[in-house]
């Protein structure tokens, strides 16, 4: 699948910068969408930074409550192993590749490793489910700040 961070960046700064606080992955941001692959599938992510100013990157974490997040994730936080390399800077509008395997069934973060940006909501949910057949997003409609649409590339 394809990633692009900050890809709602022009429509943030349209907005006076109502929402700088809110840094998406393909438009959405703070968990209001889940992918969801099936146990031991082998997930590519092609990852674009599409900010034009800001350092992002993508790691799979563990679930966090807001109030227990990190300031910022460390390479150990990364399940698997999964994360852009170096962990907290792909520059702007760079790309990276990220492969592993989706091998423990459960629920975990696919959030981005640069300074404050996972409490800032810089993070979608991903899930590992048994039984699955194919790959699913859940959008989450009611987890969105109302002035802010999710996009949708
Ligand atoms: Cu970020």
């Amino acid at each position: 699948m394809e990633i692009v961070a900050d890809w709602n960046q022009v429509a943030r700064f349209a907005k006076g910068n109502v929402r700088t606080d809110i840094i998406d992955f393909n438009g959405y941001y703070s968990g209001n969408i889940t992918l969801m692959v099936p146990t031991g599938w082998s997930v590519r992510i092609a990852f674009t930074n599409g900010s034009a100013n800001f350092r992002h990157s993508l790691m799979v974490t563990r679930v966090y409550a807001q109030s227990e997040m990190p300031v910022t994730l460390q390479l150990e936080d990364a399940m698997w192993s999964a994360y852009t390399d170096p962990p907290e800077r792909i520059h702007p509008k760079e790309r990276a590749q990220l492969s592993f395997v989706a091998q423990q069934a459960g629920s975990y973060f696919l959030a981005c490793a640069r300074q404050t940006h996972l409490m800032d909501g810089h993070w979608i949910g991903f899930e590992v489910r048994d039984g699955l057949e194919q790959a699913v997003a859940i959008i989450h409609e009611g987890r969105f700040v109302p002035s802010d649409l999710p996009g949708r590339p």
